[in-house]
């Protein structure tokens, strides 16, 4: 217990929204909590559009007593209705059975792709940019639109890791004034396939291999690269898939693709063609592979807590929202590049990303089920101002995403389930169906009628009608594609030589870990030739790691060298991003000052960082002269968690320390004799991965003792506690210390 007549330091008060509990079980009812009001349920309202209960009555738990599912009050609910207390128990309980049948039935099915999710409650505000392109209400200037956002990856299943080498969907449901927009994206601007058609296969070849069910969320297995070296339109995803964009470090910090192209309609019924994009206001960050590795093992809900926890503490993920803008011509290409082919971008060179928005994620969802799992997406809720085109893929999703739900959701009402249920009037003439929840009123659900006079009536453009934009249509029937989707390398070889040498050491190395886990040669072989298409080094480099020869690249296929798109990369020397949000882990002992301790959290905290004491223990723990709350204990805390550390013990000069293997973990004694094993071992992981490392001058052996030099890229420690940590946030900015990773100059 911290002793009021001594310093006593706290750095993370702020862990979860929920009150504390009392340590004995409470006797005295007390009515049940509310949501908080900015992540309540909307209200419930029937077809019509009418609210037909009070807001509050939609909260589940209304009462201070247990009840049946039908409000009787129950006395118990932990003993069967048995005949005497050593007897069987009787059919006739219906609480016995009424629970046990609930929860027999407790699971839907997990989505068929995407099953791993995480969600959050939003705003989005326009900046008017887009008002001049689109009629949408909610692109005109200052309009702040509700939205809930839904992260995941694709592969694995519900309860998977978050942190596999995978594809990140990015799914925001606008809920607007004028009905749902739905921007179904990914974090990575291309797909597999052309056509929807094909989804069932690739996907197929994705997920776990059908007689023994492994790999989980993973790619490195046969069948994957069995699909994509045969389906060559795949090669562009993959790269990317190769490339550090597949290990996203956070989900604040990944870029959001719309992917398809899609139209902009204005008031005049003008249209041009988009790209959309989302832009972190974090930067675009990745986790490197070996840290992806650990994380799946030390915390596989590692992102998912992230994301909690930014948003429990202020440290609020952003996101700008922009356009690519082309112009919509008949033959729906720009500079070459075919606009409904979705394996292909549009270099932001050419057509550069403009803000019209920005995103902020406010609020964590109340209940994961209710908001996260039920959420239905959908790319054909859309606005008036906003339309599809003819993306071959992106109209078979047209079809999937509706069809999906009536399986995984339990019939055509999902749209009244509260997280789905539009903040705009609804009177559609739906009716019945499995968990109708809506009371209608009226008799006369079709149109025309009199009986209900007339109700409700075709709106006009003037009143927000949604019209499709009347694209001229013709041809023969046919099971083709364009010939402009026949280029499948050029645009994986743009990407390739647009990337940083690390970046470029990463994708390498990625392609020979997963080739060396396809058990088949002739696969391995298979993509190997295509890497010779994609990039002469790049294949050989692979082809060594597999101890293979490298293919001379086929010189039937013709493949352009398109200039370099910098915007692909993400390492960009020199540049900086804001520190808000990162996280830093201060290690403290019984040697640590008090003062020293305060003056390190008080300096990252400034400047928005989340940091977590990490001492010998749980709960509070002695300092020098005071004590001090632990966050997280040494043996608790891995590498992955942190983006820095900062060191406030004082340890015996290396030269002094016998030897290594004397500093015991749990000896009375063990900090006098060396530094913690358990630190060594956060201080090499720290550094191999390339993180800022930050030691007050007394610390600075432990960092010899890991074999760490003073003067190694990104080590600090020089300064008093503050100056320590300030030279500390500016590595933070970096993101990492490249100069410790890179593997060429
Ligand atoms: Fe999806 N996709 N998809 N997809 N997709 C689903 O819908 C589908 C595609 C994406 O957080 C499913 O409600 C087909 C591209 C995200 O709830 C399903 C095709 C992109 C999510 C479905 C695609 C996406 C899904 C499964 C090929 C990026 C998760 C559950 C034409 C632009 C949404 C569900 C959430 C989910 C079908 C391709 C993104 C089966 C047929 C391209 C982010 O309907």
């Amino acid at each position: 217990m911290p002793n009021p007549d001594r310093p006593h330091v706290v750095a993370n008060p702020k862990p979860r929204d929920l009150p504390a509990p009392s340590v004995e079980e409470p006797v005295d009812p007390v009515p049940p909590l509310d949501p908080p009001s900015d992540v309540a349920a909307p209200e419930l309202r029937s077809a019509t559009g009418r609210p037909v209960r009070a807001a509050a009555t939609t909260r589940a738990q209304q009462g201070a007593f247990l009840t049946t599912a039908t409000g009787t009050r129950l006395r118990d609910t932990d003993h069967s209705l048995k005949a005497g207390r050593r007897g069987p128990v009787l059919l006739q309980d219906h609480h016995l059975r009424e629970k046990i049948t609930h929860f027999d039935h407790e699971r839907i099915p997990e989505r068929v792709v995407h099953a791993r999710g995480v969600g959050a409650h939003g705003v989005f505000v326009s900046n008017g940019a887009a008002a001049k392109l689109s009629r949408a209400a909610f692109l005109q200037a200052d309009v702040e639109t509700p939205v809930f956002v839904r992260f995941s990856t694709v592969l694995g299943s519900r309860g998977s890791a978050d942190t596999p080498r995978d594809t990140r969907g990015f799914a925001v449901k606008f809920y607007t004034s004028e009905g749902v927009f739905d921007l179904v994206g990914n974090n990575i601007p291309v797909f597999f396939i052309q056509d929807a058609i094909k989804f069932p296969d690739i996907i197929h070849a994705g997920k776990p291999e059908p007689d023994r069910e492994i790999p989980q969320a993973a790619s490195a297995h046969d069948t994957f690269w069995d699909f994509v070296s045969l389906h060559t339109e795949a090669q562009h995803h993959t790269i990317w898939n190769m490339s550090d964009r597949a290990l996203p470090a956070s989900l604040r910090t990944m870029e959001g693709f719309g992917v398809h192209t899609f139209h902009l309609v204005d008031e005049a019924g003008d249209t041009v063609l988009v790209k959309f994009h989302w832009k972190p206001a974090a930067g675009v960050h990745s986790q490197l592979w070996e840290e992806a590795q650990l994380t799946a093992g030390g915390d596989p809900d590692f992102q998912r807590r992230d994301l909690y926890d930014a948003i429990q503490n202020g440290a609020l993920p952003s996101w700008t929202f922009g356009v690519q803008v082309f112009p919509d011509t008949e033959d729906e290409t720009f500079e070459g590049i075919d606009l409904l082919d979705p394996t292909k971008i549009v270099p932001e060179e050419l057509a550069p990303v403009q803000p019209i928005g920005t995103l902020t994620l406010t609020a964590n969802p109340t209940n994961y089920f209710a908001e996260t799992e039920q959420v239905a997406f959908h790319p054909g809720h859309l606005v008036p101002g906003i339309d599809v085109t003819n993306d071959p893929l992106l109209q078979g999703r047209l079809f999937s995403y509706l069809d999906t739900q009536l399986t995984r959701l339990g019939g055509p009402n999902f749209d009244q389930i509260p997280i789905n249920r539009p903040h705009a009037d609804v009177s559609d003439m739906l009716r019945d169906g499995f968990h109708q929840h809506a009371v209608h009123t009226g008799v006369a659900p079709y149109k025309p009628n009199s009986l209900d006079g007339g109700c409700p009536f075709h709106a006009g453009v003037a009143d927000g009608a949604f019209l499709e934009v009347p694209s001229p249509v013709e041809g023969e029937k046919v099971r083709e594609h364009p010939a402009s989707f026949d280029d499948h390398f050029s645009q994986p070889r743009m990407f390739f030589r647009s990337l940083s040498p690390i970046e470029q050491e990463h994708v390498i190395a990625a392609y020979t870990f997963e080739l060396s886990k396809v058990t088949w040669p002739q696969v391995r072989e298979r993509q190997l030739a295509h890497l010779a298409l994609i990039d002469e080094r790049l294949c050989a480099e692979v082809a060594a790691g597999l101890g293979l020869p490298a293919p001379t690249p086929d010189p039937d296929v013709e493949v352009q060298d398109l200039a370099p798109s910098p915007a692909l990369a993400q390492i960009v020397p020199g540049a900086t991003y804001p520190v808000a949000g990162r996280t830093l882990g201060v290690v403290a002992d019984a040697s640590t000052r008090t003062a020293d301790l305060q003056a390190v959290v008080d300096a990252a905290q400034a400047a928005d960082l989340l940091v977590f004491v990490l001492g010998p223990h749980a709960g509070v723990a002695d300092a020098a002269d005071g004590t001090f709350a632990v966050d997280k204990p040494l043996y608790q805390v891995r590498s992955f968690e942190l983006d820095a550390v900062v060191l406030t013990t004082a340890t015996t000069p290396a030269a002094d320390v016998p030897s290594r293997r004397d500093a015991k973990v749990g000896s009375p004694d063990h900090r006098d004799v060396g530094v913690d094993p358990r630190t060594l071992l956060l201080l090499s992981e720290l550094f191999r991965q390339g993180k800022a490392i930050g030691a007050l001058p007394d610390a600075a052996p432990a960092l010899v003792q890991a074999g760490i030099a003073e003067d190694d890229p990104g080590v600090v420690v020089r300064g008093d506690a503050a100056a320590v940590t300030e030279q500390v946030l500016a590595l933070v900015a970096q993101h990492r210390v490249w100069e410790r990773l890179s593997p060429v100059g």
